[in-house]
């Protein structure tokens, strides 16, 4: 096993990698954006690197910075977690030149599985079933005119590079074609710099169902019971589970041998997902794409099998046996997740970004969070809004669905708007209680109207934030952490108090609640109630440390309530007056 591994990942994926990494007694190494210096996988890794500024682009997506970061650590491995260069070939091929392992499927088999006709190509190869369609690219309209002709309306578009939706046009009626082959080809071209598309029919509000596989490169493979990922909303995922309650027995098992024979004839190495539709007659399936990566929902799949997925694509990368056969994955029971994403359900989920205020999450009998997030926590706007994955367990699908109701129920997120109202209203649903749903659920069958627009409860400032004195500091682009004690600090202080530049801003931020900005002793009120002030008015004074700070008005208005007189002890983020 590799004694050292680095996480090219951020938030809650690279917190569930560095967890299988301690589970198995390997060195962690985080890399990190500049947003993400005091992020809680920067802090749980063994070491960690800034590889760049906030934008992807320039920090997780950047390939030199990532195996510059590796090679420094002295990392043996690089997991990528899934997103940004999980599904890169150049960068897998780039982790193995450095001589490092790649925790993930051969180069060759991420580009072959990228391009969605060569993928189909492979499917039908290894006698798998795909959705009726054209094997070449289409490029005019009377191709697409015939091609009704011959199996029927409504057809799709899709990209051959294509992916989440994007190049995918719906054709029902004759006199759309023309627009939709010409927006299918810009949309992909867009997106993919490739504007080739080809034809499917259309299947009627399908299921998407998709299989995980895990293979050791040597044609062996291991397939496990489905994930049922059809609530999705823009080809976003919503909620998962698995067992699907779609399917029976039967078709789970000639699902599951598909995406084993698919995987067997690419010598398939390492994790990946067989994605299917399966028909509204919940017998016919048909392969739709291959994810060369570790999905964001896996976790059901842990739940459901008792395997830990992460922990086996180590064992294969590393050319260890697996623990377990085919034999032994039995599904039981029955795993729920739904992503609680930064976005607002109430306004079309609207984003959401923003500082986290109090944070608590759930717990108890059949219940996993795998989060990226923790009180006072800033979401930076440039990532995903995926924050974490609630996912619950039972021993049916019934229990698992009420422990989802009870742990939604406790899960408190403050400061920011969340997907946890639509996910309460959709647990609750008779469609998702009858496990009668389908891709077209959400957004054509719903009615989201009466998901209120919640009343935001407004964040408390930290705790800690100024109170203890860890100083995390990067030494070269690597961060080490640092404890200065307190009387040390203090000590090379300037004597003369002088008034921080934001002070009371900290806690205070777009609210009306101008708070302390750390925890000590008011030995001054300079106003009153009623008092008319403008931002950066002095409104008292706080002693802390041996000094004295100025808290300013951090907006303008009139003081409403003032909550503090000389003499009174705060702590941090306590209300000192209201202005509004
Ligand atoms: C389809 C389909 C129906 N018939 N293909 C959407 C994006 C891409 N990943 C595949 N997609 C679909 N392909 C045929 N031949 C319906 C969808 C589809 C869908 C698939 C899975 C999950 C959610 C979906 C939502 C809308 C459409």
């Amino acid at each position: 096993m590799f004694s050292k591994l680095l996480v090219a990942n951020r938030g809650e994926i690279a917190i569930r990698v560095i967890r299988a990494c301690r589970d198995l007694g390997i060195a962690s190494v985080a890399v990190y954006s500049d947003a993400d210096a005091d992020a809680i996988h920067t802090r749980l890794a063994d070491e960690a690197f800034n590889v760049g500024p906030a934008p992807a682009a320039e920090s997780y997506l950047n390939i030199p910075n990532i195996i510059e970061a590796a090679k420094r650590s002295g990392a043996e491995a690089v997991h990528p977690g899934y997103g940004f260069l999980a599904e890169n070939a150049t960068f897998a091929r780039a982790v193995m030149d450095a001589g490092l392992s790649w925790v993930g499927p051969q180069p060759d088999v991420i580009e072959a599985m990228g391009e969605k006709t060569a993928a189909r190509r492979a499917a039908m190869a290894a006698g798998v079933p795909v959705v009726p369609g054209t094997k070449d690219p289409v490029t005019d309209a009377e191709q697409v005119r015939a091609f009704a002709r011959e199996h029927g309306l409504p057809l799709a578009i899709k990209a051959s590079a294509g992916g989440g939706g994007k190049g995918f046009r719906v054709v029902e009626t004759e006199d759309e074609i023309e627009d939709a082959l010409a927006g299918a080809a810009r949309e992909a071209q867009a997106y993919f710099s490739n504007d080739e598309v080809f034809l499917e029919r259309y299947l009627q509000r399908p299921r998407h169902i998709e299989i995980q596989v895990l293979g050791d490169g040597k044609g062996n493979v291991i397939s496990f019971p489905e994930r049922d990922c059809s609530l999705q909303r823009r080809h976003q995922k919503l909620v998962e589970e698995s067992p699907s309650p779609a399917l029976t027995p039967e078709v789970r098992e000639a699902i599951m041998k598909a995406a084993a024979q698919l995987a067997s004839h690419e010598n398939y190495l390492n994790a990946g997902t067989c994605e299917f539709l399966l028909d509204a007659n919940g017998k016919d399936f048909y392969f739709l794409e291959m994810n060369t990566r570790l999905q964001v929902e896996h976790p059901v799949t842990e739940l459901v099998t008792g395997v830990d997925l992460v922990k086996a694509q180590l064992y294969i990368a590393a050319g260890e046996p697996l623990w377990f056969t085919q034999d032994d994955i039995e599904l039981r029971g029955a795993a729920i997740e739904v992503r609680v994403n930064a976005e607002n359900p109430a306004k079309n989920f609207m984003p959401s970004p923003g500082r986290i205020g109090g944070y608590r999450e759930p717990s108890g009998p059949g219940v996993r969070v795998d989060s990226g997030a923790e009180a006072d926590y800033l979401i930076p706007q440039t990532y995903d809004p995926m924050i974490a994955k609630l996912i619950t367990y039972g021993a049916d699908r019934e229990e698992a669905r009420t422990r989802m109701l009870r742990a939604l129920d406790e899960y408190e997120i403050e400061g920011i708007k969340t997907t946890l109202t639509f996910h309460r209203f959709m647990l609750a649903d008779e469609r998702f209680v009858s496990g009668d749903y389908n891709t077209g659920t959400v957004e054509k069958e719903m009615d989201l109207s009466p998901l209120k627009d919640d009343v935001v409860t407004k964040p408390k400032a930290g705790e800690a934030e100024i109170a203890h004195r860890n100083f995390e500091v990067e030494v070269n682009g690597k961060r080490l952490e640092v404890k200065i004690r307190e009387h040390l600090e203090t000590s090379t202080r300037p004597r003369k108090p002088k008034p921080p530049k934001s002070a009371g801003r900290i806690a205070g931020g777009a609210s009306e609640a101008l708070s302390a900005p750390m925890q000590g002793t008011i030995v001054k009120v300079l106003v009153k109630v009623g008092d008319k002030v403008t931002a950066g008015d002095q409104v008292c004074v706080l002693e802390a440390m041996k000094m004295e700070n100025s808290i300013l008005a951090h907006t303008s208005g009139t003081i409403e309530e003032l909550k503090v007189e000389p003499g009174k002890a705060v702590q941090t983020g306590e209300t000192l007056a209201i202005i509004r």
